[in-house]
């Protein structure tokens, strides 16, 4: 046994500060990665931070590499916000390239559940003699990564609902119009949000009311593939749509039923799936998003679609733009109609969080008891 000197309080003050570096800069990852998860790293000696590295998008070098492939320092402390692995999947085991540097500590935010991992990082780096922390920034970790988690350990992808509403909770006025609820800049950020996902879902009334593209227009995120999938039941979308567009960039995902009179696939990615007295079951269409490698879904409605989600409890966070409008109308469309008889039944969100802009305000909330 090797005899590690005791570990001080200012050890400790530092691992959560060089924690909170190495989890900012993975999220420079986002939306690129899926689905694997986002991973900063930062090399630290006496208290100087002397490299760091963050996976910048999928099949791309492990953050672990890029902070060590160039260093020649033995001695260091390596921060890492999630598990190295131990196993050759794209790029070889990190924790060889970690054991090969001579870095004499590292400290990791959480353990990667990936079954191929799962604690054989930490183990192995232990059994190199390499004093190992896990813990510092856990939660925030847990929080960053919450879409890989979700999809690792279940096979299923993260849900996120979208809606723009009125201050009453409407998406549409009594017209069936929701053109436009929100503001100009609650549009912006909405639109910015899709680049957050794997993939974006909208029903057939959206579509065709709409005629939307569904595309990532906003700045930052040129280059990302985001899927767009579509709930056409009937299978009767016209191929003039502008959805038909753009598809190298922004595949085309259709779901439709395996009753519906046209079988016929518009798209290479058509699937034909179950349908019930509610419409395409769901369960089935995000079975199948989980087989494309789809780690997370931003659900944009309109309002049957949401109103499924929400009525089947098929989601885990919501993200709703709420406009400093009142909207009314006893033919407008809300947000959850279907409803629940008792007040006991209503749908709770957790650890909300709201952020102002002009004409509005919006609110990111957890669905209670996510298995995330
Ligand atoms: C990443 N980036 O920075 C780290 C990962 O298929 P591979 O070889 O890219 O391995 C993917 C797995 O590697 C991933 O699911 C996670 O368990 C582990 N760590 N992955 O993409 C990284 N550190
Ligand atoms: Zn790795």
């Amino acid at each position: 046994m090797k005899n590690h000197p005791p570990r001080t309080f200012r050890d400790d003050r530092d691992d959560e500060k060089f924690m909170k570096i190495a989890l900012k800069l993975s999220q420079r990852g986002s939306g690129f990665t899926e689905p694997n998860p986002m991973v900063g790293a930062v090399v630290v000696k006496n208290g100087k931070i002397l490299s760091c590295g963050y996976h910048q998008a999928f099949g791309l070098k492990h953050a672990e590499t890029m902070a060590l492939e160039n260093l020649t320092v033995p001695g260091t402390t390596l921060y890492l916000t999630l598990e190295p692995c131990s196993h050759f999947g794209k790029t070889p085991p990190c924790t060889d390239l970690i054991i090969a540097k001579k870095v004499r500590r590292v400290v990791v935010a959480m353990v990667d559940p990936n079954p191929r991992v799962n604690g054989s990082g930490i183990r192995k780096l232990r059994a190199h003699g390499i004093r190992t922390r896990c813990g510092p920034g856990g939660d925030w970790a847990a929080y960053v990564n919450r879409h890989y988690l979700k999809f690792i350990k279940t096979a299923t992808p993260y849900v996120t609902l979208h809606a723009g509403i009125s201050l009453d909770g409407k998406l549409t006025d009594d017209a069936g119009h929701s053109r436009w609820i929100t503001s100009e800049q609650g549009r912006r950020y909405s639109h910015s949000l899709r680049g957050e996902f794997s993939a974006i879902l909208a029903g057939h009334g959206t579509i065709l009311a709409d005629n939307p593209r569904l595309n990532l227009r906003e700045p930052g995120w040129e280059g990302k593939t985001l899927y767009r999938v579509v709930l056409d039941s009937a299978n009767t979308l016209p191929l003039s749509l502008n959805i038909f567009q753009e598809q190298e960039r922004f595949p085309l995902v259709i779901f439709s039923s395996n009753a519906a009179a046209n079988r016929k696939k518009k798209v290479p990615l058509h699937f034909f799936v179950r349908h019930d007295a509610n419409g395409l079951v769901l369960a089935e269409v995000l079975e199948q998003l989980s087989k494309l490698g789809i780690a997370s879904l931003l659900v944009e409605g309109g309002g049957r679609v949401l109103d499924s989600f929400i009525r089947e409890r098929l989601f885990d966070e919501a993200a709703f733009f709420i406009s400093d409008k009142i909207v009314g109308g006893r033919n407008s469309v809300q947000i959850f109609a279907s409803g629940v008889t008792r007040l006991e039944d209503a749908l709770e969100l957790v650890d909300c969080r709201w952020s102002e802009y002009a004409g509005g305000t919006m609110m990111r909330g957890f669905r209670k008891c996510s298995p995330v």
